[in-house]
C-alpha cells in the first residue's frame, strides 16, 4: 500500500459499531510483537511476525487494526512490562486514585475494580487506605509481583463473563478503572459490556488510553502495534460506550503522559461536561472525523523514516558511536519499520531488569541496564521511549555532561541540546 492512501478493506469489520469496510491508511508491514524481547536462548528462532495495518470507521470514527494477533500470545506469555518502572506513571497512578477516594468518598464498604491491574501500582493507593480494591490481569509476572505486595489479583482477561462472577461474589463495583487496556482487546464488546454490568447505577468507570488526535498531529506511530488494537477520540469511545447503556460524562488530558493521554469519565447517567464538548467540537472541527486526516499522517510517516535513517547513518559516517534508550514496545515498531538494527545500534538500555540481556524482536539489538551509557559512552543515545523524556534526561545528566546527546525521534528527529519541555 503506498503511503498517503487509503485501501478499502471490505472484508473487515470494525470492533465497535460493526459497520462492514474498514479503510486502511498505513500499513507498518510484517512486524515482530513488540514486548517479545528474545531470549538468548531463541536466538535461532525467526521472531513471529504479523502483518500491521491501521484503518478508519467511516461510521464510528474508530482508528483499529485490521487483524488480530491471540491475547495470550502478547499478555501471557513472556510479557514483561511492568508499569512501576516509571516514576511519572507512579506519580500519576496515586493522584488518580486519591482523587477518586475524595470525590467519590471511598471507604471500607467500597468495591475497587481495576482491570490490568499490571503490578498493583496503581490499586496499592487504594489497599493502603483500607478500601477493597481487586486486581485483574492475565500476564504471570506482573500479577505475581501485585500479589506479592497484598493485592489480590485475578489472573484473567475481563469481560462480560468474568464481570458477571465479580457481581454474584462482591457485588456491583464502585469504581472500574481500566487504564491503557480498552486499547488492547480485540473483543471490544464483550470488554466494555463487562464494564457495563460491573460497575454500580451510581458508580464510575474511568479509562485512560493515549488519544489518537495526538498521536496523529505529532507522527506518534510507534505507538501504533499488535497490543495496542483500538486508537481513541472522544467521538469513537461516545459512540462505543453508548451501545452499552453507559454514558461518556467528562475527559480529562494529561499532555505528558505515554505521548498525550485522555482519561474518559463513564458512567450510567447522562450528561456532558463543558470540556468534553469542547473537545467533541474541536474533533468534528479538525477533521478527526473524516479519512482524509489520517491519510495525511501515513504520507508523513514515510518522510519522517527517511529523515531518521539518513541522520543516524551520518552520525555513523562521522565516525560517533549510537545507542538506544527504552526497551519498550514502541522502541520495536520504532526500530524494525524504520530500518534500525545492530549495524546502527550498539545496544538498547532500559531500567526494567526483566529485560536485561534479552534483544528487541526483528532487529536483535541486545539490551543492557542505563550504566552502560557511562561505561560505553556512545555519542548519541536514540530516545525510543520519548514519552518519557524528562525523567529519562533527568537522570542522565551525567552522560549529558560527559557529552553524550539524545535522539529524539518523533515529531521531528532532533538532536536534544536542553532539557524537554514535556510537563
Ligand atoms: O499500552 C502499553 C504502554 C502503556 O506500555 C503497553 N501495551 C506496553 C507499554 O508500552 P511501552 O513499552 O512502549 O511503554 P513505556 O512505558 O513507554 O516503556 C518505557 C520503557 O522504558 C520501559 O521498558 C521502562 C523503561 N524506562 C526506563 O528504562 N527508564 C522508563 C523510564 C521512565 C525510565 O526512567
Amino acid at each position: 500500500m503506498t503511503a498517503g492512501q487509503a485501501l478499502l478493506r471490505p472484508e473487515a469489520t470494525c470492533r465497535s459499531c460493526g459497520h462492514q469496510g474498514l479503510e486502511v491508511f498505513l500499513s507498518l508491514g510484517n512486524m515482530p510483537l513488540p514486548d517479545a524481547f528474545v531470549h538468548p536462548d531463541d536466538l535461532s528462532q525467526p521472531d513471529a511476525r504479523y502483518p500491521l495495518d491501521v484503518a478508519f470507521c467511516s461510521r464510528c470514527c474508530l482508528v483499529q487494526l485490521v487483524g488480530d494477533v491471540p491475547a495470550e500470545r502478547m499478555f501471557v506469555e513472556n510479557y514483561l512490562y511492568f508499569s512501576s518502572y516509571s516514576d511519572q506513571l507512579l506519580q500519576h497512578s496515586r493522584q488518580h486514585a486519591l482523587e477518586l477516594i475524595e470525590q467519590r468518598g471511598l471507604g471500607s464498604r467500597s468495591l475497587v475494580v481495576e482491570v490490568a491491574s499490571n503490578d498493583g501500582y496503581l490499586l496499592r493507593n487504594f489497599a493502603e487506605q483500607g478500601i477493597p480494591a481487586v486486581g485483574v490481569d492475565p500476564a504471570p509476572g506482573p500479577a505475581a509481583a501485585a500479589r506479592e505486595i497484598g493485592i489480590e489479583t485475578i489472573q484473567e482477561f475481563f469481560g462480560r463473563d468474568l464481570a458477571s462472577r465479580l457481581v454474584s461474589e462482591r457485588g456491583h463495583s464502585d469504581v472500574v478503572i481500566a487504564n491503557n487496556v480498552m486499547a488492547h482487546v480485540p473483543d471490544l464488546n464483550d470488554f466494555v459490556g463487562g464494564m457495563a454490568a460491573l460497575v454500580a447505577k451510581d458508580g464510575v468507570i474511568t479509562v485512560e488510553n493515549p488519544y489518537v488526535r495526538r498521536l496523529i498531529d505529532e507522527n506518534q506511530f510507534d505507538t501504533i502495534y499488535h497490543e495496542h488494537v483500538c486508537y481513541y477520540s472522544c467521538t469513537s469511545v461516545a459512540h462505543l460506550v453508548e451501545q452499552h447503556g453507559l454514558h461518556l460524562n467528562d475527559v480529562r488530558a494529561f499532555p505528558g503522559l505515554h505521548g498525550g493521554t485522555l482519561r474518559w469519565y463513564l458512567s450510567k447517567s447522562p450528561g456532558r461536561s463543558a470540556r468534553l464538548e469542547e473537545l467533541l467540537r474541536e474533533e468534528h472541527n479538525c477533521g478527526l472525523n473524516t479519512i482524509d486526516y489520517y491519510i495525511e499522517f501515513g504520507g508523513r510517516i514515510e518522510q519522517l523514516r527517511h529523515e531518521l535513517l539518513n541522520l543516524l547513518h551520518g552520525l555513523q559516517r562521522d565516525g560517533h558511536k549510537v545507542a538506544a534508550y527504552g526497551a519498550a514496545a514502541k522502541g520495536t515498531v520504532m526500530l524494525n519499520y524504520v530500518g534500525i538494527g545492530a549495524d546502527l545500534l550498539e545496544f538498547v538500555v532500559d531500567r526494567n531488569v526483566h529485560k536485561h540481556g534479552r534483544f528487541v524482536p526483528g532487529v536483535r539489538v541486545p539490551i543492557a541496564g542505563p550504566e552502560r551509557l557511562l561505561i560505553d559512552r556512545p555519542n548519541y543515545t536514540l530516545l525510543l521511549a520519548w514519552n518519557f523524556a524528562k525523567e529519562i534526561v533527568r537522570q542522565q545528566q551525567d552522560y549529558l555532561r560527559r557529552g553524550g546527546r539524545f535522539v529524539i525521534p518523533i515529531p521531528k528527529p532532533t538532536v536534544l541540546e536542553h532539557e524537554p519541555a514535556y510537563d
